[in-house]
């Protein structure tokens, strides 16, 4: 008899994609994510089955236990709708003191912060880059590049997610294609 056991999750080297027991994924595509770019005429437009993101997560507890943790990749394909680059829906946390790390596992992008006073924070995303997103700060993740962005995350499985607030007012900014590079534009 052996007591030491095989793991029960893997994540896959180079894709940070987690496969195994409590594993879950999630795909979005244009059609779900009605309102969520500028330009909402032009994403009405497109081809409605193109993905935008997917999210693969493994969530070992139920979403709400107290001090346990969850770990997701996401995927964010290249593309835009108009001029602004394809991204996540973005949200606070539920419970909205709660932390979270993500980092760049590969691609090229832009992670954009919002604090509830509305100040915009954007860092570069890139492979090997870690950001911790402080309680308060809602967090979006922007695929400026050409490739892939692959981003890992980690955060408590109390958090929780408010989409609300942001489909209501947005993000003070948005990050948008200009001269053919990635130009934060920020709204008043
Ligand atoms: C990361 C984590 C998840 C989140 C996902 C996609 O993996 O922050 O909690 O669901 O990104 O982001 P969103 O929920 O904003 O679409
Ligand atoms: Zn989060």
């Amino acid at each position: 008899m052996n007591d030491i056991l095989a793991p029960k999750v893997r994540i896959s080297p180079g894709t940070g994609l987690p496969e195994g027991e409590d594993v879950f994924h999630t795909l979005r595509r244009l059609e779900d994510l009605a309102g969520v770019f500028e330009a909402e005429h032009i994403r009405k437009s497109m081809d409605q089955e193109i993905p935008v993101y997917e999210v693969q997560a493994h969530l070992p507890v139920k979403e709400g236990t107290p001090a346990g943790l969850f770990y997701g990749a996401t995927i964010i394909y290249p593309g835009k709708v108009g001029d602004e680059y394809f991204m996540t829906k973005g949200h606070f946390h539920a419970r909205s003191d709660r932390a979270e790390y993500y980092w760049g596992i590969s691609g090229e992008g832009v992670l954009l912060l919002m604090d509830r006073s509305r100040k915009i924070r954007a860092e570069r995303i890139s492979k090997g880059s870690l950001h911790y997103i402080p309680g308060d700060v809602a967090h979006r993740t922007v695929n400026t590049g050409k490739e892939k962005l692959i981003i890992g995350a980690c955060w408590p499985s109390d958090a929780g997610h408010d989409y609300e607030e942001i489909m209501k007012n947005g993000f003070a900014a948005r990050v948008v294609e200009k001269d053919g590079k990635p130009f934060l534009k920020k709204l008043t």
